[in-house]
């Protein structure tokens, strides 16, 4: 298939001014970096949406099995930079800016993130996207269009405030509203029977229906003309809406009460780890399933019109639990809508879904209130009870009158709130079950899952998460990108991340090295640059940058990294003035955002403030030690941190990380880890070896006998000593951080700071010794990039593709 727009740069000069002019409005003669970037960012997305059609009218010919991928969020970040380098045209674009004036990073740097997503789970998705398209993967994304994004960090006084995230502002080139793509969704109202042919069916005769509009974000892979589709949706009133209203004259309020509609997809909800029942958020949830279906079963059915093939056709991805209510949508369509009998559509069901969970906490597992179910959902409610009503009878058939494990395999919780467990509802559903790294997979065979386990091994499996090299390396580092082409011979690691292991027989060739530093300390200097214009720290790229950056939340213990650098300041403090020239220096640097009604993590942010302000206004500390905390962390700050970073920090109590993916994009960066052996950790460990770390702290299978010895665990007294510091008030705030010191007290430190207080640091000694052998240094982070192939997200989706959906590649021709 030919392509109809050129890629000159004559041609792409002509398209960028032709929408400076026509689409943005502005006069070709006259126009600032941001028109620039909408200019150009319209002409790429006519070449994205070229390549777009292509790919969906092969789809559509071939007929392959398809994947739906359903999540309630993705990380996308920006667009521009990533999707030129995939489309293969980076250069000839920034040779059109050069021409016009202008200077593509200049410009790139224009576009905001799409934040539609709180952390790891989210950027993994966006990762996922990334590598379905570049291995040609008949896949489709499906989630909601959030008008806020995740919230604006701000700091003042080194307090957390939180801006709402109104992203869409300055338009979004890189969507495509689809107005003609839109389906009613509806809500409560009741079920009743109505007879057909002989038979009883339930009719839900829903009390309100709202819109759900597509936008359609077109999603390229690299090196392929294939670029896939991720489809979000935002809710609109619907013309259904309340007709009544308008007929009794009460005209505005009438459309006030439309407007209410979208708040549906109006707010993403910040807080990824506990879930309670509340009703909007279940409201995005069925909205987005419910449209989604609708859009799956109304493509199928152009082609097909026997549901028994629905299985050979679909295949559906739970993204954790919050898309589980999709198994009782497709009963209630099979059943209620196609007239299906019960065991032939909970056969069908069965075979398209699988379902992925991301968490090792039993605590963050979803429940529904039945209350708020039944009422906003009256039929799927009934639907679920039958769904467990049939499970529970087959498990009493097979384990017995075991009642106390029964209700805890049951899918109604019975307590003080009744509830639904989405995780049980997914599990009895699914043929697969999948975590997101070995680890993860023991944890939830021993613990989070084990009833399931025992009953269903052949279920459970683990795919180690994975990140994309094309965003985490040739985007966001791109000396390094074409430092590893030169090296390697050849670009073919950015599709066959394998190749990087080729790395490893130049690792001792002093050329390498000699190129290796230098692009390292050219990030580092542009890392320095961004920390200066933030906070007028001066920092010297001599000193180590030590990193720490993702969400704020008590096991991952940012809280251990800021004692460690209380006792390396107070350790400076008191040594003989001649010991002092051995110190390594250090800049170290934190980042994340907490939950805005996480309160221990917010007085975490202020602690490391305070701690800042202390050390980085001691003159008599100078270069030795700086800190800074980065505010506003997101997608792009990451792409300018990561590739500065010489360590990077990864400090969770063994057993609660399911994974971990930043520790694999520092790794792909040619970052030291600093790490305990948790989430995919120790599958990094064995790629890379444990002599090419720093490892510390509790293992995995330690930590609950260590939890049981409560305060007979005696801290050392280093640690005793720094918190003291932090009771005492050395830094201020004395009484606002009672509360955080308290939860390090013998027998309340859960998280067992006080515990891998000595082992953490250890770990920083044998950091501290190495960064003084730059050679060593330099051979210890080639080796890691080297060993990085493993955790690209291409290797994860192929795993997924073959043992668990089942789709073939689907190549759409040049
Ligand atoms: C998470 C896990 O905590 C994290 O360990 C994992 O890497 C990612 C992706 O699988 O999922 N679960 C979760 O709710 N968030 C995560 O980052 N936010």
């Amino acid at each position: 298939m030919d392509a109809f727009l050129k890629n000159d740069s004559f041609s792409l000069q002509k398209d960028i001014l032709d929408h400076v002019e026509y689409t943005v409005a502005r006069s070709r003669f006259i126009f600032d970096d941001f028109e620039a970037y909408q200019g150009l960012s319209y002409s790429v997305r006519d070449r994205l949406i070229e390549r777009w059609h292509d790919t969906h009218r092969y789809f559509k010919k071939k007929d392959p099995k398809r994947l739906y991928f359903l999540s309630l969020e993705f990380l996308m970040g920006r667009s521009l930079s990533n999707s030129v380098i995939n489309l293969g045209i980076r250069d000839q674009y920034a040779d059109a800016l050069n021409q016009l004036g202008f200077e593509f990073e200049v410009v790139a740097e224009q576009e905001g993130d799409a934040a539609l997503g709180n952390g790891g789970l989210a950027r993994l998705c966006a990762c996922q996207m990334d590598s379905l398209a570049t291995l040609d993967y008949p896949a489709w994304g499906y989630g909601l269009r959030y008008q806020y994004g995740l919230f604006r960090q701000i700091i003042l006084d080194g307090f957390q405030l939180e801006e709402p995230d109104y992203w869409l502002n300055f338009g979004n080139p890189w969507e495509i509203e689809r107005v003609h793509v839109s389906y009613p969704v509806k809500f409560y109202g009741t079920v009743e029977e109505e007879g057909i042919q002989g038979q009883t069916i339930k009719v839900w005769i829903p009390g309100e229906t709202v819109e759900a509009v597509a936008y359609d974000n077109p999603i390229p892979g690299y090196g392929t003309r294939n670029a896939i589709n991720l489809r979000l949706w935002a809710a609109k009133p619907s013309d259904q809406y309340d007709m009544e209203s308008y007929n009794t004259g009460d005209y505005i309020n009438a459309i006030m009460d439309r407007q209410k509609a979208e708040t549906i997809s109006n707010v993403l909800y910040p807080d990824d780890r506990s879930y309670q029942g509340k009703e909007l958020r279940l409201k995005q949830h069925y909205f987005f399933v419910s449209a989604s279906l609708q859009d799956i079963i109304r493509r199928f059915r152009d082609d097909h019109n026997n549901f028994d093939e629905f299985p050979e056709k679909v295949a559906l991805q739970i993204n954790d639990t919050h898309p589980s209510l999709a198994i009782a949508e497709v009963m209630r369509v099979l059943v209620d809508e196609e007239h299906l009998d019960w065991s032939r559509a909970w056969d069908i069901t069965s075979r398209v879904f699988s379902f992925t969970t991301h968490t090792v906490h039993v605590e963050a597992l979803e429940k529904i209130p039945v209350d708020l179910l039944g009422n906003l959902l009256p039929r799927h409610l009934q639907i679920i009870y039958e769904i467990n009503y049939k499970f529970m009878e087959e498990l009493k058939s097979m384990i017995g009158q075991d009642y106390d494990r029964l209700s805890r395999m049951s899918i109604v919780e019975e307590g003080a709130v009744k509830s639904i467990r989405m995780a049980n509802l997914s599990i009895v559903c699914c043929q697969i079950v999948n975590g997101v790294s070995k680890v993860h997979l023991d944890l939830l065979k021993e613990r989070v899952f084990k009833d399931f386990y025992e009953l269903w091994p052949q279920k459970f499996q683990y795919k180690t998460n994975g990140v994309t090299q094309r965003r985490w390396v040739v985007v966001s580092n791109p000396n390094l990108s074409s430092l590893i082409s030169k090296w390697l011979g050849t670009e073919s690691w950015i599709r066959n991340v394998d190749l990087l292991a080729g790395l490893r027989q130049h690792v001792s060739d002093p050329d390498l090295q000699r190129e290796w530093k230098m692009v390292k300390k050219v990030n580092k200097a542009r890392l320095a640059e961004y920390i200066e214009t933030l906070s007028g720290i001066k920092v010297s790229l001599d000193a180590m940058f030590d990193v720490q950056i993702k969400r704020i939340h008590e096991y991952k213990r940012q809280l251990l990294n800021i004692l460690g650098i209380i006792h390396r300041y107070d350790c400076i403090k008191n040594m003989e003035t001649s010991d002092r020239r051995k110190v390594v220096p250090r800049v170290c640097i934190i980042g994340g955002k907490a939950a805005p009604g996480y309160d221990i993590a917010k007085k975490i942010i202020k602690l490391c403030h305070v701690v800042a302000e202390k050390i980085n206004n001691d003159a008599d500390i100078g270069d030795l030690l700086k800190l800074v905390f980065i505010p506003d962390y997101n997608v792009s700050v990451a792409e300018l941190v990561i590739p500065g970073s010489d360590l990077s920090q990864h400090l969770s109590t063994a057993g609660h990380e399911a994974s971990g993916t930043g520790s694999m994009k520092f790794l792909m960066n040619g970052c030291l880890l600093l790490a305990t052996a948790d989430g995919a950790i120790v599958e990094i460990m064995e790629e890379v070896g444990a002599d090419n770390m720093f490892l510390f702290g509790a293992k995995v299978n330690e930590v609950p006998a260590l939890r049981e010895k409560g305060a007979s665990l005696k801290a050392p007294l280093q640690f005793l000593r720094v918190v003291r510091m932090v009771r005492d008030g050395y830094f201020g705030f004395k009484d606002y951080f009672k509360s955080l010191c308290d939860t390090l007290e013998d027998g309340k430190d859960f998280y067992l700071l006080g515990y891998d207080f000595a082992s953490y640091l250890e770990a920083q000694a044998a950091a501290d010794r190495t960064f003084v052998d730059p050679e060593k240094w330099i051979h210890m982070s080639i080796l890691s990039t080297a060993g990085s192939g493993k955790f690209s997200s291409d290797k994860t989706i192929e795993e997924y593709a073959k043992h668990t959906w089942g789709i073939e590649p689907c190549k759409c021709p040049f």
